[in-house]
């Protein structure tokens, strides 16, 4: 059974309202290009039905040369995406003190958008759940015109001055000579880079750690990274960071888990978003801001314009002002998600920039690389990036222009046009006036230097295990890479950060375990681990897998699947054949999978439910064992209801090699010890283990799957 299917359609947006007008309705007869109706598009025109195809065939050489030029090319970084459509509500109007943009002060506004999701590294038909940065950029289609927050699921960059984003990417990237590899990070030129530019240091953490393998898009956090500014309309400014924060936690894949998910379903976290959607279970996230006034901008021991610095929550509180919907899938992939640019130039009254050198070369590059990937300079007339407020300037002609300016000037001033379109608008964009006076240098700034601090602050914030992960990820990663010497130098690097974590990562390398170089500060910042963003707002979306067999007792299939249901949770039945199983009374259960076209790793939770029959045959079954001992290792919620346990006792997982009894269970293991339907007590725990995610604390040393 899945999830209950949408049945109600989110209101239309003036943004739905304006793409709809482009759409196309497709219950018609086919024409050409040119609206001339087709006879026939399935046979040339030929001399006779065996010879020489005709060159007149206007309709074959249409569709042909249409076919040739169906691919532009994909971004240059952030290739792979998913995009989908919803609104931003501020939650009052207590920002105005703050700035003049609108979408952020009216609470009654609701502010069409539409969100790209993406990795980094890989080309456009990688896998989602590769170790990455993902995306996480949103168009705003305010009363002010578009505001584009191109964020990250990270709140730090791997750089501090944007000259250097070539260099990076180009180390990332699949290596020049073989191309390879995709979608991953764990090659030598990658660390060699890292090696030589301690400033990645910090980012590097993020990338290491479960961050960089998020179990759902609408589970992961957003960091706008560059510090911005507020202007009210006193023209004064504040500091400001922008956070999102997903409604349902922040939740992450284990390592091996990802990539095996990276061959069974390559779309994981495309498909995630998309069914959420579809079915009504739609994300959600608070937006939030750190404010700094300009006057304290002094008062850290980093620079605010330094993108690999975050400003501690507890130094400075995320106060939360908005949130966001995502409530409509796109009608079509390459109109939308691939035709949308951000530009992180667009932004409105009311927020303005910074010396930031990092998103001082970003201002450049974003038009800059819409210009080839979608063809010339009119792509902001695309449908899906039209502001919904009116379009007026002498800005003309050149590929793809597709306006028709009515008959008058094209210049500014003019009086021919009445002076129209005119400037001056009231509260017209202006930039900050912020004072600047210096020599000019091509040089980093003293305070720009520290690459470690806080890199050591995320280590030290982490709970062991997500320090264990994220010594694991640079065992995994430095092991892939060939050349000694950089492996070596990294480890030295992490040295700096702290010895431990150096000394783990060199005895997994199998190189000399370094000294100790520094003294760790010791401080850290409880809002980084994710254990303090985990399992919120309950189960909605969580995917559960119920093992069954002929012989299945219905009642405990029935009864806990209602429940899981009623929470939004998605309940699916795999068994060793499709069709249905013959419960133990006799009842048919339809089967919604066999078990040889899934694997655990596409679900958050195994369920065996009771049935000795059934159980007998499971505990035959090695694809329904490996599930199981799968989903243990990879420290998920397990149910077991009565017979339904002894195939724990099967796959010989660590608590249950002396027999289970229906009470040693390990953590997140949920047992109901009898036949029939389960009560309570078990329904609760159960829902209550699915929404806390992961028992990573369960020994998993030796579990064979
Ligand atoms: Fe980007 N980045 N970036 N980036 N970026 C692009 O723009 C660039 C950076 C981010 O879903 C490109 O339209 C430079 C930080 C996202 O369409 C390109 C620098 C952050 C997306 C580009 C950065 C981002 C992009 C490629 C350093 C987080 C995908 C295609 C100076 C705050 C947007 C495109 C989408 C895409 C340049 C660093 C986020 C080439 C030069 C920091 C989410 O213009």
């Amino acid at each position: 059974m899945t999830a209950q299917r949408r049945t109600d359609t989110p209101p239309a947006s003036i943004k739905d309202e304006q793409l709809r007008a482009h759409q196309v309705n497709m219950r018609a007869h086919l024409t050409t290009d040119q609206g001339i109706p087709i006879d026939n598009t399935d046979n040339s025109v030929k001399v006779g039905e065996r010879g020489a195809t005709l060159l007149e065939d206007f309709h074959l050489r249409e569709k042909i040369t249409r076919f040739d030029h169906e691919r532009i090319p994909e971004r240059v970084v952030h290739a792979r995406g998913s995009g989908a459509h919803g609104y931003f509500q501020p939650y009052d109007d207590s920002l105005a003190e703050y700035t003049t943009a609108e979408f952020l002060t009216d609470p009654l506004m609701e502010t069409p958008i539409f969100v790209r999701f993406s990795t980094v590294q890989g080309s456009r038909g990688s896998p989602d759940t590769v170790r990455d940065v993902r995306g996480f950029a949103t168009k705003f289609y305010t009363s002010q015109g578009n505001f584009d927050l191109v964020a990250n699921n990270f709140p730090v960059f791997f750089i501090q001055d944007g000259i250097k984003f070539p260099d990076v990417i180009h180390a990332v990237k699949p290596e020049p000579h073989n191309e390879i590899p995709t979608g991953a990070s764990a090659h030598d030129s990658f660390w060699d880079f890292v090696s030589l530019q301690p400033e990645t240091m910090h980012t590097v953490m993020w990338l290491m750690s479960d961050r960089a393998i998020p179990r759902s898009f609408a589970m992961m956090q957003g960091f706008g990274v560059h510090t911005f500014r507020l202007v009210n309309a006193e023209g004064h400014s504040t500091f400001v960071k922008f956070h999102w924060t997903p409604k349902s936690g922040v939740n992450s894949l284990v390592w091996s888990e990802a990539q095996e998910i990276a061959g069974h379903d390559p779309d994981f976290n495309r498909r995630d978003l998309w069914e959420l959607i579809e079915a009504g279970q739609f994300p959600e996230y608070e937006f939030g801001v750190q404010l700094i006034p300009e006057n304290e901008a002094d008062r850290f021991d980093f620079d605010l314009l330094d993108p690999t610095k975050i400003v501690p929550e507890e130094l400075v509180p995320v106060r939360p002002v908005g949130r966001m919907v995502l409530n409509r899938n796109p009608d079509n992939f390459f109109a939308e998600t691939e035709q949308v640019a951000f530009c992180v130039q667009n932004v409105v009254p009311g927020i303005g920039f910074t010396d930031d050198p990092l998103m001082q070369a970003r201002l450049f590059s974003y038009l800059d690389t819409q210009l080839t990937r979608l063809g010339g300079p009119n792509f902001a007339s695309i449908p899906i990036n039209r502001p919904i407020v009116p379009v007026v300037n002498h800005q003309q002609d050149g590929f793809h222009f597709d306006e028709v300016p009515a008959r008058g000037a094209n210049y500014h001033p003019n009086s021919i046009s009445e002076g129209y379109p005119k400037d001056r608008a009231p509260n017209g964009y202006v930039h900050y006036p912020e004072w600047e006076e210096g020599p000019k240098l091509r040089k980093r700034p003293e305070s720009f230097a520290d690459h470690y601090s806080q890199a050591t602050l995320f280590w030290n914030s982490m709970s062991p295990w997500e320090k264990k992960h994220i010594i694991e990820a640079y065992r995994f990663e430095l092991g892939k890479v060939s050349r000694r010497y950089i492996r070596e130098r990294v480890v030295d690097h992490l040295n700096h950060v702290d010895n431990d974590l150096a000394v783990a990562v060199a005895v997994g390398l199998g190189i000399t375990e370094p000294t100790k170089a520094v003294d760790n500060h010791g401080r850290s910042s409880p809002a980084l681990s994710q254990t303090s963003k985990r399992g919120v707002n309950g189960v909605k979306g969580r995917k559960v897998a119920f093992l069954v067999a002929d012989g299945v007792n219905p009642q405990s299939v029935t009864a806990l699947r209602e429940a899981l249901g009623r929470e939004d949770a998605v309940v699916e039945l795999l068994a060793p054949v499709d069709g249905e199983v013959a419960g133990s009374d006799g009842t048919k259960l339809p089967v919604d999978r066999a078990l040889s076209t899934v694997a655990s790793v596409l679900y958050d939770a195994v369920v065996v439910p009771d049935g000795a029959d059934a159980a007998a045959k499971l505990r035959s079954n090695a694809l329904a064992l490996h599930f199981l001992a799968e989903a243990y290792k990879h420290a998920k919620p397990l149910g077991v209801l009565g017979t339904g346990a002894s195939l724990l006792e099967t796959v010989h997982l660590p608590p249950f090699v002396n027999g289970f009894n229906g009470k040693q269970a390990a953590a997140g293991v949920v047992a109901h010890g009898d036949s029939g339907a389960p009560n309570d007590e078990f329904v609760t725990a159960f829902v209550k283990a699915l929404a806390a995610h992961r028992f990573y604390e369960r020994p998993v040393e030796t579990v064979v799957a």
